[in-house]
């Protein structure tokens, strides 16, 4: 029978790569700027998501815990929606290739780049006793991250958007010399909610890692938990609920609250004008219950089974290994490496 040359291969769908670190349970603010979106993209994308425990090494972790929030953090990513079967779900420190193509790009890395990252900046600000050479060098882990998968997309908060220009520029760099090595990633960020704010100092981000739970909500917070640390939150002494600028803490509950209810922030406005910021909270704590109800009750499930989450994450690393490892053998060969004498079984 005659070829029919004529019909052509399906497109191959754009890679989407993301990951987040084991430090805790996630807050509203990781679910909201990135694994609410995650979820979303499975079908029309072919995703890669990671547990990226390499990085949270950057800052100290007692080994128990690290142990501990890394299978916590793949349950929870399976009861947000992720499904091991549709995208790549894997342990970062699993893969060996983000370890060796991060040594290589670091040489391609520039110190006075690294130096200007803000992210370098805040957290040895906050961990003045520990500024390791990893919290420096975490950008080229991520950047190794993201390129070993030709990524196309990179679903991430706003605050990774310095971090992800560094990736395309290291990229851009390493093609310059070498040809078409990497695909030149993009970022994907939130339309809403792409900074989620600290609850008891809206002027900052709302982190897992803060000491003050009152300043976050933590995925997994009970429903009265919730509503509480909603009344409690820091807003302003207008008594108006509108978006403005200088209204830092309002505007953060009206993102958080439109996200949950689907409703712009002038229905928002119309709902709450004349009312006081205690019915407004009450809502908004209510609505994120609401939204966090089917999460929680699917994470306990998953916790209960810990084969299944083993067998998730076997499966993960494996495809993971094979998918980057193809970009790390490309990468030795191009700066002159000898052939690697324990390539991986490619069979997965
Ligand atoms: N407050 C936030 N608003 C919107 N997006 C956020 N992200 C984090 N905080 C917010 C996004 O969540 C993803 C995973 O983040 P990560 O765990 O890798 O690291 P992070 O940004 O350092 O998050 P945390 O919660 O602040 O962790 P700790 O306290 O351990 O440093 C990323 O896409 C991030 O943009």
């Amino acid at each position: 029978m005659e070829e029919n040359n004529n019909q052509s291969a399906p497109a191959r769908k754009k890679r989407i790569f993301s990951g987040i670190q084991p430090t805790g349970t996630f807050t509203l603010g990781n679910y909201l700027g990135a694994v609410r979106n995650w979820v979303e993209l499975q079908d029309e994308y072919d995703c890669v998501y990671s547990i990226v425990n390499m990085h949270a090494m950057t800052i100290r972790q007692e080994p128990k815990a690290l142990r501990d929030n890394t299978i916590s953090a793949l349950a929870l990513l399976m009861a947000c929606g992720i499904d091991p079967e549709k995208s790549i779900l894997f342990i970062q420190s699993h893969v060996r290739t983000h370890a060796e193509l991060s040594w290589v790009l670091s040489c391609y890395t520039q110190f006075g780049e690294l130096s200007r990252m803000t992210q370098f900046k805040d957290k040895s600000a906050k961990h003045p006793e520990n500024i390791n050479a990893g919290l420096f060098t975490y950008p080229v882990l991520m950047a190794a991250d993201i390129l070993l998968y030709q990524t196309d997309l990179v679903p991430v908060g706003i605050d990774q958007k310095q971090h992800l220009e560094l990736a395309r520029n290291i990229a851009q760099r390493f093609n310059g010399i070498y040809g078409n090595v990497f695909a030149i990633p993009d970022g994907y960020y939130p339309k809403l909610a792409a900074k989620v704010m600290s609850l008891s100092d809206p002027t900052k981000k709302m982190s897992k890692s803060d000491d003050n739970p009152k300043a976050y909500i933590s995925i997994l917070d009970k429903p009265e938990t919730i509503v509480k640390k909603f009344k409690s939150a820091v807003t302003d002494s207008d008594a108006e609920v509108a978006y403005r600028q200088g209204k830092d803490g309002v505007n953060n509950l009206m993102a958080i609250y439109s996200v949950a209810t689907g409703r712009d922030f002038s229905a928002i406005e119309a709902e709450f004008a004349g009312r006081g910021y205690g019915d407004f909270k009450l809502a908004v704590g209510e609505a994120v219950v609401e939204m966090l109800r089917p999460v929680r009750e699917r994470y306990d499930q998953y916790m209960q089974d810990r084969a299944y989450l083993e067998a998730c994450y076997t499966q993960g690393a494996q495809r993971a290994l094979s998918v980057s490892y193809r970009t790390l053998e490309k990468v030795y060969k191009k700066i002159g490496f000898p052939a690697d004498l324990f390539a991986p079984v490619r069979s997965f």
